[in-house]
């Protein structure tokens, strides 16, 4: 027999050994046997507000798929399968009594059977977990890459070369992890911060991307390019980190906040190249709308439906797919992952990225979601832009044009930010932050509102043309002592430097090993470093110590070019708190009788001046130091 012959005589064998064997065992040819690769949410809870929970299977050869369960403590109920049979939707409802547990499902096709593992997962408690977010908090934002590495171990993951892995690179992972938080949680605690905020946590694609641009080679190291909703970032450490972080953090009265990211994923997602719906994504890696963000016509009721949907539907780049909020198993799957990472790790926040590029249905779908299942829960979203008839249209508590609440919690303070920067730079009048907060009858509950200094997206002060270490502390006490819920971003407390993205990512110094000095310790820090720390801890102090400045209304007394000064009132006291940005001390009087203060009441300083001033005839003349913020409480 010719060699050509018998080559192809031994796999028709084997195929004929095959069927036979299948026909016996009643089974099928491996080729077509169903397999599964991959359950999400992997896990769920009995008691739970969403009951059925949807799970997505994904796998091979899943047509014609049957799911079955082997106890009453589970139900399996409305089976889909796509049109590749690459995925499975599957509804299982859980019994209310059904306990901790695996309950792993069948699944099979007329070729053969596996099985889908799913467990069901004991309720965290909800005294001192899913806690939410209110003006008694400071929130301090973290790029756990970039802040401290606790755990060489995972520097180097599988599937990731050593370029991708490199601190001289500013756009390649720095081996900042989990750890490297949880070690610092005494610091944080410390400098009197109440909630962390972590940029997302997600697994990212662990590769390099390599380009002729100026921003390549770069990495995700930043945590927006999502490869897996339900993984924790294999650099950052694992599931089991993660809720001990939450634990830690909770024994010291500190809260956590997850940086969600429903609007898109990174573009090495499994889905990217075999979506699990046609229309999962707007559009395919190959053909799809570019975002213009002509954000504007998300507000106007006048926008004309090319921009709006080109807003809402475009990518925010080439490398980050959009999802479909509007195809309901979309919806269901975002909802049951924002929710299931609260359940998982207790946590008790969520900033959501971009949020203005979903639809507002689904925000307000999302935010019904989280409070059903847990009451206190908070989410602020980022609305990056300068308008506050733009940040306001997408806060709950109110109804847009378009009949549509949110019932979003919070949004960023992106209006004000800009405004203390400018002022604070010498750059506008400081009538600006007069001017700029008459906007906040714009909001329904301008107390709501998530005010911060800085953010990862935004130049650090410091590196701001006309910044200056005073500029930088009176920008601080600023955002410390208006309404809303404030936000510092890390480092900022020791006066960091930092351009543009990602020059503003610096490593903090001492978190890593073998930096040159540690600024966590106030023996390493540099003088101004030092200056800096203790000026932003005195002021989170007093206003964990000052309801008024929480949570008491706000009231201006006195505004010109280079001066503000307003008054927090509560019921329970009066506080004052004035800026003065120009290079000589200077008096201002105050209407004290219009806030109620009645003569003879005594004006002390808190911090920025000393000494006290009485109210005479409805007034009351303070003394502002020059370039400095003062506050004073009324006895
Ligand atoms: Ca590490
Ligand atoms: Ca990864
Ligand atoms: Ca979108």
């Amino acid at each position: 027999m010719p060699r050509r012959c018998k080559r192809r005589l031994l796999p028709l064998t084997l195929m004929i050994v095959c069927i036979l064997a299948s026909a016996i065992c009643n089974h099928a040819s491996p080729q077509t046997r169903p397999e599964v690769s991959k359950v999400e949410p992997p896990s769920w809870w009995a008691k739970h507000t969403i009951n059925p929970v949807r799970l997505l299977v994904r796998g091979r050869n899943l047509t014609g798929a049957r799911v079955r369960s082997v106890t009453p403590a589970v139900r399996v109920l409305d089976v889909f399968v796509n049109k590749n049979g690459s995925y499975l939707f599957v509804n299982v409802s859980i019994n209310p009594a059904a306990r901790p547990g695996e309950y792993p499902l069948t699944l099979e096709t007329a070729a053969g059977h596996t099985s889908i593992p799913f467990r069901i997962e004991p309720a965290l408690e909800t005294r001192s977990h899913f806690q939410g977010i209110t003006a008694d908090d400071v929130i301090y934002l973290i790029m756990p890459d970039r802040f401290s590495d606790g755990d060489s171990s995972n520097n180097i993951p599988a599937n990731s070369p050593a370029a991708a892995n490199d601190r001289k690179n500013a756009r390649a992972y720095h081996g900042g992890d989990l750890r490297g938080v949880i070690n610092h949680l005494p610091y944080l605690k410390d400098l009197g911060v109440t909630a962390l905020w972590l940029t997302p946590w997600y697994d990212n694609w662990n590769g390099l991307n390599t380009c002729d641009k100026p921003w390549c080679p770069n990495t995700y190291y930043h945590g927006y390019h999502a490869i897996d909703y339900y993984a924790v970032e294999d650099h950052f450490g694992d599931l089991p980190t993660l809720r001990e972080l939450v634990e830690k953090a909770h024994g010291l009265g500190l809260k956590i906040i997850q940086d969600q990211v429903a609007n898109h994923v990174g573009s090495q997602h499994p889905w990217v190249r075999n979506p699990p719906l046609d229309d999962w994504f707007h559009g395919t890696l190959s053909q799809h709308a570019v975002n213009k963000f002509r954000n504007s016509a998300l507000l106007s009721p006048h926008g004309n439906q090319d921009e709006v949907r080109n807003t809402l539907d475009g990518w925010f780049s080439d490398d980050l797919p959009d999802m479909n909020q509007e195809e309901p198993e979309v919806e269901r799957y975002e909802l049951q992952n924002s929710l299931w990472w609260i359940g998982m790790t207790g946590l008790d926040g969520i900033r959501q990225d971009t949020i203005q590029y979903m639809p507002r249905t689904f925000i307000r779908d999302l935010s019904n979601a989280l409070h059903r299942q847990y009451p206190r829960m908070w989410m602020v979203g980022e609305v990056f832009e300068r308008d506050a008839a733009q940040t306001s249209f997408f806060i709950g508590g109110h109804t847009g044009w378009d009949g549509i609440d949110t019932k979003l919690d919070s949004v960023f303070d992106f209006p004000v930010w800009n405004a203390s920067l400018l002022a604070f730079t010498n750059k506008a009048s400081m009538r600006t932050l007069h001017d700029q907060l008459k906007y906040d009858a714009l909001y329904p509950d301008p107390a709501k509102i998530t005010t911060f200094a800085n953010n990862h997206d935004t130049m650090r002060f410091m590196s701001l043309e006309g910044a200056t270490l005073d500029g930088a502390m009176m920008h601080i006490a600023f955002i410390l002592s208006i309404r809303g819920i404030p936000q510092l971003y890390y480092g900022e407390e020791i006066a960091m430097e930092g351009k543009e993205d990602p020059d503003n990512r610096r490593d903090f110094p001492g978190g890593f090993p073998g930096d040159a000095r540690n600024a966590f310790t106030s023996e390493s820090r540099k003088p101004t470093e030092q200056r800096m720390f203790e000026w932003t801890q005195s002021w989170i102090r007093l206003r964990a110590e000052h309801s008024a400045i929480r949570r008491g209304r706000l009231v201006d007394l006195y505004y010109d070019d280079d001066s503000y000064v307003f008054a927090r009132q509560d019921q329970h006291e009066t506080v004052i708190v004035a800026f003065n940005r120009g290079g000589k001390e200077k008096k201002v009087n105050l209407p004290a009788g219009s806030i109620g203060l009645k003569d003879a009441a005594e004006l002390s300083a808190l911090i920025g001046t000393t000494g006290s001033v009485r109210v005479a005839n409805g007034s009351a003349t303070l003394t502002l130091p020059k370039t400095s913020a003062a506050m004073f409480v009324v006895r």
